[in-house]
């Protein structure tokens, strides 16, 4: 461990004296905001140090350095995870106490930085976490949103979308590097002029330009000194007053100048697993990337002379498709600005860059349009165009006659630029996110790519910090698994294993239910304070946590839970285990059918939770504002995690692993990372059901499924559907949730109807819950399969994700740093 010991003393003459430094305000009288500055500021003194000491040794051992190119990083909180990292939370909640403070509250005083949407972003933090844990050279590149994520409200059980002003306190631990800005262009036209020697130069010229600023946040290791960085870029104009312009009676264009800067920064797309194709997100894509590239070859020429090397020390992983730009960037870079023949660039960049593939679904593959494409990007299009016609030509050399793969696998096709097509090409690896979802890839989606370079083709299950969402999130269990088997488990997770050893122990279950019951309490009290519901302990916490998706089928759970009201009703003495379920999930602002869902979601937990007849045995909660900070909360406290997406959809999930760390039990379909959730813990500890991937693609290949049938024959389901249209729980307005029953329902027999198979797999499910009910009663076989949930969990660390990028892909060299 680091040889730094932690001056208490200093530390709290510090605080104080930020205090007054920012506020002209003696300790005694600061708000507990101040306070998080004062903290925060003094915690980053401690990290500065680190945060050169890492950055000089990179230099000096001149190590290959990691790219994380990603439009997405839901880092949640820096705070608390800083100071879990520095390895100075006793001391510093200590120097609180005294100071009069509770570093909790201290900790809640501080925004998440929700720069991400879900999955796909928080996965990248996590990346940061443990690539700075493990001590390896990494940048993660992003962008500087204005406003992250939106915040959401709960209004009349609708969502409601709120800017998310994250920085307007400031932000203490962000450091603005103006020595790095770069100048980004948009649009014009391309000049070539060809030169004496008979080679072509192409010079973009008319075009809109904006400086790029970044920003650096610091990422720190797990009490190993170092620290990395997460870089994201700001956009500026680049003449704040462009008197030159003006004076050229330009004024329009100088205004367009400054508008450009504002606009392109300014918020993220709420969108997950859904592309949009708004000129803007174009946009942001190819400002962040052109800044990072160039940082990165500038970074690289400051101490080397020969760039065709330039893969020794550098990869870029793209982070879905969202960066692929990246690859035309670096080919433009390498020919037009430093003189490279296109089959030198070529064998660059395809050195250097690495594409993760997080979806499968056909709405979320990212296809522009040309017209939009080559207007924005005039440059970078021709580059596009010239990689797909060598390209194709090559895919009709090695498949003469080909033209269905030459169909599949261009670039350029249809007036579209397919960017996961540009992105395989590009490329020298591609990975899916879980084992499942990497066979559909190359069965599949990816199936001719797969054919013709099966080379690239491999897996990276997905994994989680169990630094944030155990050490961090869950204190008390946190505690307990290091006083039984040590605290290895925080940087070496497999080690937990140990635990199976207690999990049989009478006395070890008493003490882990307790551990549960008081995190239960932590989180009702959250939900008394946040959503004004009361909410019974000791009944079964039924958890399901993730962004809203049709895909992911939150409708099949309050279908369910709409059932069993109806059984209730008629039978008000039913024996059943009370249970709580759990929401929380925001929508994308623009996806009518998931706002929709929440909207049902809290309009059956109303009827319901104010239903004395049944006697308490459900209560439905919706929490508003899903997001890092009270995840944290709701992953301790869950008894039941819910992983019930329509098989081969959900690319890996990474919820379900964090609710597994946490004990919870898993209800799911062999779907994503649940596959191997499964394989770790036993089958006889989780509860799975529903079709599997090749029943749900066998079954919409044939196109043999009518939800009709199934409503004309189960009387259950028809009186559930029934309910969503007979003003049951919309009595003032009955017609309220006729599109969510059309969705499940053929109506018009030209559409499609339930095509995430919530009906065919709704008995399935049933029978699933039922044996949870069952399982749930008997206490010991409850603890004993939570405790083997965690200590199987080993295997989803995103050290040990990371570990196989570094090993399989990235080739990363470690790094020491002592101070
Ligand atoms: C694309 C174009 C335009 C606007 C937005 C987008 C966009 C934005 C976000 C498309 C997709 C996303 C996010 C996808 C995502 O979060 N995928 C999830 O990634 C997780 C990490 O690998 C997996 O665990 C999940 O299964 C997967 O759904």
């Amino acid at each position: 461990m680091s040889g730094y010991q932690f001056n208490k003393k200093q530390f709290k003459q510090e605080v104080a004296g930020n205090v007054k430094k920012l506020y002209r305000r003696t300790i005694e009288e600061a708000s507990p905001k101040q306070v998080f500055q004062a903290v925060a500021y003094a915690v980053k003194d401690v990290i500065i140090d680190e945060w050169i000491a890492t950055h000089r040794e990179y230099e000096k051992q001149d190590a290959k350095t990691l790219y994380y190119l990603s439009m997405e990083f839901l880092m949640g909180r820096a705070l608390g995870n800083n100071i879990i990292n520095i390895r100075a939370v006793k001391e510093i909640r200590e120097v609180l106490d005294e100071l009069g403070f509770d570093l909790n509250v201290i900790e809640d005083q501080e925004s998440d930085y929700a720069l991400g949407n879900g999955g796909l972003g928080r996965l990248a933090a996590c990346f940061l976490d443990s690539l700075a844990s493990m001590g390896y050279p990494a940048y993660g590149c992003g962008i500087r949103y204005k406003y992250g994520l939106f915040k959401q409200k709960i209004e009349n059980g609708y969502q409601v979308e709120i800017p998310d002003n994250w920085l307007k306190d400031g932000n203490p631990f962000e450091v603005r590097r103006e020595e790095y800005a770069a100048l980004i262009k948009f649009g014009g036209n391309v000049r070539v002029e060809c030169d004496s020697s008979g080679r072509n130069h192409f010079i973009q010229e008319n075009y809109q330009s904006v400086r790029a600023v970044p920003y650096d946040l610091p990422v720190v290791g797990y009490g190993n000194n170092v620290v990395n960085t997460l870089m994201v870029w700001d956009a500026e104009p680049v003449d704040t007053f462009n008197l030159d312009a003006f004076d050229k009676g330009e004024y329009n264009n100088a205004v367009e100048q400054e508008n450009l800067a504002k606009t392109i920064v300014e918020v993220l797309y709420p969108n997950d697993n859904h592309y949009a194709g708004k000129e803007l997100r174009l946009k942001q894509q190819y400002f962040f990337i052109s800044a990072s590239i160039q940082r990165a070859v500038g970074k690289y020429k400051a101490k080397h002379s020969d760039l065709h090397k330039l893969p020794d020390k550098v990869v870029f992983q793209l982070n879905d498709t969202h960066p692929t730009v990246a690859i035309p960037e670096l080919m433009r870079i390498l020919i037009d600005e430093e003189g490279f023949s296109w089959d030198d660039a070529w064998a660059v960049v395809t050195k250097c860059c690495a594409y993760t593939n997080h979806t499968v679904m056909a709405e979320a593959l990212e296809k522009w349009p040309i017209e939009l494409f080559s207007r924005l990007l005039p440059r970078i299009y021709q580059i596009v165009e010239e990689i797909n016609r060598r390209f194709v030509e090559e895919v009709r050399r090695i498949y003469p006659g080909g033209e269905d793969k030459v169909r599949s696998m261009s670039i350029i096709y249809d007036g579209q630029v397919k960017m996961a097509n540009l992105a395989v090409v590009g490329s020298f690896s591609v990975n899916g996110v879980a084992a499942l979802h990497t066979e559909i890839l190359k069965k599949r989606v990816l199936k001719d790519f797969y054919g013709m370079m099966p080379w690239k083709f491999n897996n990276k299950t997905n994994g989680i910090t169990q630094r944030r969402f155990l050490l961090h999130g869950n204190e008390l269990l946190a505690d307990w698994v290091t006083g039984k088997i040590g605290d290895e488990w925080i940087t070496d997770l497999p080690y937990i294993k140990k635990l199976a050893l207690f999990a049989g122990d009478e006395k070890c279950q008493q003490e882990f239910r307790n551990i549960k019951y008081q995190n239960k309490l932590r989180l009702v009290r959250y939900i008394k304070e946040n959503n004004g519901i009361d909410v019974d302990p000791r009944s079964l916490f039924d958890v399901q946590v993730k962004r809203l998706h049709e895909y992911k089928r939150q409708l099949l759970n309050i279908l369910h839970v709409m059932y069993l009201y109806n059984m209730l009703k008629d039978d008000p003495d039913m024996d059943m285990v009370p249970r709580t379920f759990i929401f929380g999930a925001k929508a994308a602002a623009g996806y009518r059918i998931a706002k929709l869902t929440i909207k049902l979601i809290n309009s059956v937990a109303d009827v319901i939770n104010n239903d004395p007849s049944i006697k308490g045995k459900i209560k439905v909660v919706f929490i508003e504002d899903y997001r890092v900070s009270n995840a944290e909360l709701i992953y301790a406290a869950a008894d039941l995690s819910e992983q019930i997406s329509t098989a081969s959809r959900e690319g890996s999930g990474t919820s379900n692993m964090k609710l597994m760390l946490n004990g919870a039990l898993t209800i799911g379909t062999m779907d994503g990372a649940n596959v191997e959730i499964v394989e770790e813990v036993g089958r006889e500890n989780a509860f799975i059901f529903g079709m599997s991937a090749d029943e749900v693609i066998a079954c919409e290949t044939n196109n043999d499924y009518n939800p009709m049938d199934i409503f004309n024959n189960d009387q259950d389901i028809r009186r559930v559907l029934m309910q969503l249209i007979n003003g049951s729980y919309a009595p003032e307005n009955p017609e309220l949730f006729r599109d969510i029953y059309n969705s499940l329902l053929n109506t018009r027999s030209t559409d499609k109807a339930d095509t995430y198979f919530n009906l065919k797999d709704f008995r399935a499910y049933d029978e699933a819950q039922w044996q949870v009910d069952k399982a749930y009663r008997d206490e010991a076989w409850w603890a004993e399969a939570a405790i083997l949930n965690v200590a199987n969990s080993g295997k989803f660390s995103s050290d040990r994700t990371v570990r196989q990028y570094i090993d399989e892909i990235w080739h990363l060299d470690k790094v020491e740093v002592s101070l």
